[in-house]
């Protein structure tokens, strides 16, 4: 079973993902990433795709053309857990 944050841990966490903003309403964070093209954008979702589902921690997301919009919550914790800061981490990186 995956644990929720504790509230500490989850106030370090955001403060070490400063590119990500708190969802109102739910335990859950986002980002826009925005790359020159549609090409570069459809690769960057595929090594998170890949990575996603390595770890078996899924996205909620959305694409248009050059911009996807990322939802990271888990659902089996109901809310913020360690593997939405791993995968919002490797997003960033791989955005780079
Ligand atoms: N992805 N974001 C997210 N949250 C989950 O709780 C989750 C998941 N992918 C697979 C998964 N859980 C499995 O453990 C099953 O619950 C499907």
């Amino acid at each position: 079973m995956v644990e929720k944050l504790s509230p500490d841990t989850r106030t370090q966490a955001l403060a070490d993902l400063p590119h990500w903003l708190e969802v109102e309403g739910r335990d859950a964070i986002q980002r826009t990433f925005k790359f020159p093209d549609f090409n570069a954008a459809f690769g960057f979702m595929t090594r998170c795709a890949l990575k996603a589902d390595q770890m078996d921690h899924h996205p909620e997301w959305f694409n248009v053309y050059n911009r996807v919009d990322v939802t990271l919550t888990t659902h089996d914790a109901d809310g913020l857990s360690e593997r939405d800061v791993s995968l919002a981490k490797f997003m960033d990186e791989a955005a780079d």
